[in-house]
């Protein structure tokens, strides 16, 4: 099949990858993946649960006990895993359409950005796996110590559909990296990349049962996960809502660590003294990217007010650039929202930031028949209290308010229970970085948005979690850290 000349691909591998095989679920259920762009099925996957669970955690445990993956050298498994990253860059194009098709990301963002990112990830991770050091400790006359940086077993990862291959690597690369062993629950709205990605990772030659992909839904294979007694670590990417159940399931389990990184509701602070064509294509960016479907959407747009009028005025003008289309056509800038239920929400939400009464400006609607479309939509003269200012939405909804001073700038900024991300567009520097301390979040991009890196931690103050992935920080989650004690005689100092 091929459409706007790019080929559609078969969808090849939509059972679940346990002990290096694909395999029915052990029910035979299988679930309907939906593309969102026409509301058609794409295909039928294995939906896991709870005995699926156990094989592949069987699978991992017996890998990371007496499997190779741990016990080599952290130079042999970054080769391996360097071996995965060019066998992604052979595939690129397959891969940005699966997801493309899957969840209504962007085609050519997907295939420029997503994909050749991800396999970067596991080549900055690969480069890591082999400078896990411990430390000589001194201690006192009579003893002295080292500490060894143990991989931390088996890990499950449960992952959300908003961006589906970054966030399986964003948790999987380090996770191979530290010599763990993996089950990972892809989100059920988009669970055919993670299956690619598992028929990759055996050619590039991960051992089996180091990587096991469970397809399915949260309240079954997700639960299983949490509670399992054999897993020794969850990373959980998703609802606030459900990082607590996770918490909860792991605190009522084997007490095994969790992180998270959870909602937001990002504040973009926009002083007078900017550029205001650019501080608006920044604000539009940071809503409307990824049809808003982003942890870290800039939804709170707060503008000081000698440039609010003209903000809001060249919002409505330059929102129209924002043109909602099939992912695949190169034209179009917002895809369709990942399933009904989504759509549903955020139209809920729009409906509400109507009768609210905060001025609807622009979008405010579903846009064409087909499809879980809606257009890009902007609110404002929004207020605290209301809901499209309080809750995330994730979908393309802004809400543009107006602030006066620094301090009640960055008083509004932390109003809210989230903290993971936050922007400030202004050109007085020391502003910027003086505000940046007072804000309450785990990143904050001055006078930029969405500038992600590998190198550059990101997570959640507050209730959007704990935890950081990216960076050698996210390393550090997969490890845990031995001491060993020896005794040490007359010693001379
Ligand atoms: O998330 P869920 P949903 C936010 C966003 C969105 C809302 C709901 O506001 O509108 O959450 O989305 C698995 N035990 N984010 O309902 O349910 C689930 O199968 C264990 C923010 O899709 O949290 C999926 O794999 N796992 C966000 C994953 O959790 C469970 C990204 C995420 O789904 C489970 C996505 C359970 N009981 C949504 N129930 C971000 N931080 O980027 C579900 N899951």
């Amino acid at each position: 099949m091929s459409e706007n000349n790019i080929s559609i691909p078969e969808i090849k591998f939509t059972k679940l990858f346990i002990n290096g095989e694909f395999v029915d679920a052990v029910s035979g259920k299988t679930f309907e993946t939906i593309d969102p762009r026409n509301e058609e099925v794409i295909a039928q996957v294995a939906e896991g649960d709870k005995e699926d669970v156990d094989l592949a955690v069987q699978a991992a445990r017996e890998a990371f006990d007496h499997g190779k993956w741990p016990r080599m050298t952290g130079f042999e498994r970054g080769r391996i895993m360097m071996k995965f990253a060019d066998l992604i860059d052979q595939n690129i194009e397959e891969l940005a359409a699966i997801d493309a098709m899957d969840g209504g990301k962007l085609f050519s963002w997907l295939k420029s950005n997503d994909i050749p990112t991800v396999a970067n990830f596991l080549r900055y991770y690969a480069g890591a796996a082999d400078k896990i050091h411990g430390e000589m400790l001194k201690m006192s006359k009579q003893y002295q110590a080292y500490t060894l940086q143990e991989p931390i077993g088996v890990v499950g990862l449960i992952i959300p559909w908003n961006v589906p291959s970054t966030m399986f690597f964003i948790k999987v690369a380090p996770a191979l990296a530290a010599g763990c062993t993996i089950i990972v629950k892809p989100a059920e709205q988009t669970p055919l990349s993670a299956l690619c990605y598992a028929h990759l990772a055996k050619l590039a030659g991960i051992p089996d049962g180091v990587l096991n992909v469970v397809t399915g839904f949260g309240r079954t294979v997700g639960a299983a996960i949490s509670s399992h007694m054999d897993v020794d670590k969850v990373s959980f990417t998703g609802s606030t809502e459900v990082g607590r159940l996770i918490m909860k399931a792991a605190a009522e389990s084997n007490l095994k660590p969790v992180s998270l990184e959870l909602g937001g509701k990002a504040p973009l602070l926009i002083f007078n003294d900017v550029d205001v064509d650019n501080a608006v294509d920044l604000a539009l960016l940071a809503n409307f990217y990824n049809k808003g479907e982003i942890c870290v959407a800039g939804s709170r747009v707060y503008v000081q007010e000698e440039i609010y009028d003209k903000f809001v005025e060249k919002a409505a003008e330059k929102a129209k650039t924002w043109v909602p289309g099939d992912p695949f056509d190169p034209n179009a800038r917002v895809g369709p929202q990942v399933d009904k239920r989504q759509f549903d929400k955020i139209l809920s939400y729009i409906e509400h930031g109507k009768k609210e009464g905060a001025t609807l400006l622009v979008g405010g609607k579903r846009f064409g028949d087909k499809g879980y479309f809606i257009e890009p939509t902007i609110f404002a003269d929004a207020k605290e209290d209301m809901l499209i200012v309080k809750e995330e939405i994730f979908g393309p909804v802004m809400s543009l308010m107006k602030f006066k001073t620094v301090e009640e700038a960055i008083e509004k900024a932390n109003k809210t229970c989230y903290g993971l991300a936050a922007g400030i567009v202004t050109k007085d520097l020391n502003l910027a970085n003086r505000v940046s301390r007072s804000v309450r979040a785990g990143i904050i991009w001055i006078n930029c948005y969405f500038a992600f890196d590998m190198d550059c931690p990101f997570g959640g103050y507050k209730m959007s979690g704990f935890g950081r992935d990216l960076g050698l920080h996210s390393l550090k989650k997969y490890l845990q850290v031995k001491s060993v004690v020896t005794p040490l005689h007359d010693s001379p100092w």
